[in-house]
């Protein structure tokens, strides 16, 4: 199971709302939010959030990822995946992101 975490900061000076995301290794990308019930870990379909004026998005284990599902291509560790955040007034954002095999100390 693939996922993709990141932290998406707003420099702008109005809030942004997150929409979606793309990528040109995965036919569909969703944000999922994981959670504990019961002892068990689950998780299901976050939707559109929103990133106040200067804020930051974390999208990190325990919390928020994207669940990156039907993979166009194999990946492997060294190899990069590009992702397209779209936002609500319609701009976007490209973030390039380095695969690896687990999740790096520094997002943990
Ligand atoms: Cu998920």
């Amino acid at each position: 199971m693939l996922a993709a975490y990141m932290d998406v900061h707003n420099l702008g000076s109005k809030p942004l709302r997150l929409v979606s995301a793309s990528s040109d290794a995965f036919g569909m990308v969703e944000l999922h939010r994981s959670q504990l019930v019961n002892g068990m870990s689950s998780m299901r379909p976050a939707g559109e959030q929103t990133i106040a004026a200067g804020g930051t998005l974390a999208i990190r284990p325990g919390g928020l990822h994207w669940m990156l599902m039907d993979g166009r291509r194999a990946l492997k560790p060294g190899d990069v995946a590009h992702f397209t955040l779209h936002f609500a007034d319609g701009s976007k954002a490209d973030v390039t992101a380095p695969v690896r095999s687990s999740v790096p100390e520094e997002l943990r």
